[in-house]
């Protein structure tokens, strides 16, 4: 098994996983959800972009210690994460209100934060630098931890898809935990296991947080949406079919 292998595992799974997320698009449904499945078909769109990049061999340098280092993963993670982010909370918390609108620039610039933080961290073989960022990015993250089951966990009480967005929010911080775990024992960390152990790790971890969590979401999505449009007195606007 190599790196590469599973590289290329890593864009066949993205591209079975985009087509896949291509036909909830197609469904007849409120803006909101529509909204939804657009952002869970970008996400393997973008994630594909950037496996077959590092398939083909780009998207990584290979650093003063010989330590290949997969900057493109974070060119991945920088545009997915956000919008993982964007479909949980804009999908099942409800209403314009002033706060929400600064609550998901608050998430949203703490993630592009931990993103390039754990960037600098990966990036440098000069321990100092690297535990400093790798600190900041966790406390960051923290901080996405806090607002997600904060905040928006608050505001989701009131919101007829309040329970949806508490379980996708369940799934996803334990999902995304793994992330900071399998740098700080791989070859970015501790340097514990192979770099094939780490390709393979990251690969089953995003297609895990992308494909699987996306397929999971959008089908959570359509079945309560089906709920409320089977009720007589539903909010909702469609943008087909009425
Ligand atoms: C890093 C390293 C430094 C510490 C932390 C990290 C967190 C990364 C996360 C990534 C999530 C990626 C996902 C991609 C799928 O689309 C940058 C590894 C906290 C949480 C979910």
């Amino acid at each position: 098994m190599t790196v590469q292998l599973w590289l290329w595992i890593g864009t066949i799974g993205m591209s079975v996983g985009m087509i896949l997320l291509f036909f909830p698009m197609q469904k007849n449904k409120s803006l909101s959800e529509q909204g939804d499945s657009i952002a869970h078909f970008l996400v393997p769109m973008v994630a594909l972009t950037l496996y077959l990049l590092m398939a083909l061999g780009h998207g990584s340098v290979v650093l003063p210690s010989g330590r290949v280092f997969y900057f493109a993963r974070y060119i991945d993670w920088s545009i997915t994460t956000p919008l993982l982010l964007l479909s949980l909370v804009s999908g099942a918390v409800e209403g314009h209100t002033r706060k929400r609108g600064a609550l998901i620039a608050g998430l949203i610039l703490s993630d592009v934060y931990m993103i390039v933080t754990g960037l600098v961290a990966g990036w440098t073989d000069d321990p100092t630098l690297k535990w400093w960022f790798y600190v900041l990015s966790c406390l960051s993250f923290v901080a996405i931890y806090a607002l997600l089951w904060g905040p928006f966990k608050e505001l989701s009480l009131g919101s007829p898809k309040g329970e949806l967005y508490r379980r996708k929010a369940a799934v996803l911080s334990v999902v995304w935990f793994a992330y900071p775990v399998v740098f700080l024992i791989g070859q970015e960390g501790f340097r514990l296991w192979s770099p094939v152990v780490d390709a393979v790790l990251f690969t089953v971890l995003d297609l895990t947080a992308k494909v699987a969590y996306g397929l999971w979401a959008v089908s959570m999505v359509q079945h309560t949406g089906k709920v409320r449009d089977e009720l007589p007195e539903s909010g909702d606007r469609l943008v087909r079919g009425h």
